[in-house]
């Protein structure tokens, strides 16, 4: 029975609140999961207490114990663990676990709402005049693109323009500060690249991405094409939404992983038998088969957490809906 301490002492360290539940024959805890909203239905009141809620993250000290504000923790985990987290079977799971995070860190700054989502696929034809990026109820539009000199393409309108004195510290892993960096690809119809690359995130391209039926056709599609579209149309190379790992720089990021997520949510729930915990691909860093019983990493932003922990937005931990 030697084995038994630790046995226990691991069950103790386990967080009961992150546990799926069981079966279904258990009482459920979430009776009344919180409503995830479309950013372009919300109401101003509740786009400026968004607003305001992420701009205190920028005034609260890092939980990381780092010398930077609790605003670049999510920058910097993100960054730290990019490999571990794109491009791998986790790519889901682990950013479900990321936004709820965030959330909780937005209501330790007074926020009441839920997080809320940026349907670009309803935008994909003209994503420029979305609502997200209002410069007096959105977070503000395109970058200066006078120049292509890195760091000029500055935010100019909206709660986090440069004149706002709104500053960013990471770019990749690096500190180098700048301000909020877009660069909208204008488009090129001569060559078949719409506004901001829409047509890789339309409606018929999303029909198509939820025509995949496994977890891992799914995952991959929209991984590669709708989500890294938005990230390259939005920033571009040297905007703080393209490929950059420390794209969370963006505010947007948050409400484009939540559509992301509201994606993989209404996949799941066209066949919620099969699949709820329909998992698969390969995992970080041997790209062997991953499965339901994977530790993913947080970089100490949460306790690591399984897979299974982080399917089903109906379970007492997330409880959630879109
Ligand atoms: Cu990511």
């Amino acid at each position: 029975m030697k084995f038994l301490p630790s046995l226990l002492a691991l069950g103790a360290m386990f967080d009961a609140s992150l546990a799926a539940p069981s079966s279904s024959l258990e009482p459920r805890a979430c009776t009344t999961p919180k409503v995830r909203k479309n950013w372009a239905s919300a109401t101003t009141a509740e786009k400026s207490a968004y607003i305001n809620a992420v701009k205190c993250l920028t005034t609260k000290p890092s939980k990381l114990g780092k010398s930077h504000k609790l605003y670049d923790d999510f920058v910097w985990v993100h960054a730290t663990l990019f490999q571990q987290i794109h491009n791998v079977a986790a790519f889901l799971p682990w950013h479900r676990y990321f936004l709820t995070l965030y959330e909780t860190s937005l209501r330790q700054c007074g926020y009441t709402g839920n997080m809320m989502y940026w349907d670009w696929v309803a935008d994909s034809a003209k994503p420029s005049k979305a609502k997200v990026f209002d410069p007096t109820t959105g977070f503000g539009g395109n970058g200066n693109t006078t120049s292509t000199v890195w760091g000029t393409n500055c935010v100019l309108t909206g709660p986090f323009s440069k004149s706002s004195g709104f500053t960013l510290r990471y770019w990749n892993d690096e500190v180098r500060p700048h301000c909020l960096l877009r660069v909208f690809e204008p488009g090129y119809p001569e060559y078949n690249i719409t506004e901001m690359y829409g047509d890789n995130y339309s409606p018929s391209v999303m029909a198509q991405v939820n025509a995949e039926t496994t977890f891992d056709g799914f995952s991959n599609y929209l991984e590669n094409v709708p989500h890294a579209a938005v990230h390259s149309g939005v920033g571009n190379l040297n905007g703080d939404m393209g490929p950059q790992s420390s794209s969370p720089n963006d505010p947007l990021f948050f409400l484009h992983h939540t559509q992301v997520d509201r994606l993989w949510y209404l996949w799941q729930r066209a066949n919620p038998g099969a699949r709820t915990f329909a998992y698969g691909g390969y995992k970080w860093p041997d790209y062997t088969p991953a499965g339901l019983d994977d530790l993913m990493p947080m970089g100490g932003l949460g306790a690591n957490v399984t897979v299974r922990t982080m399917m089903d937005v109906n379970a007492s931990n997330l409880c959630y809906k879109y």
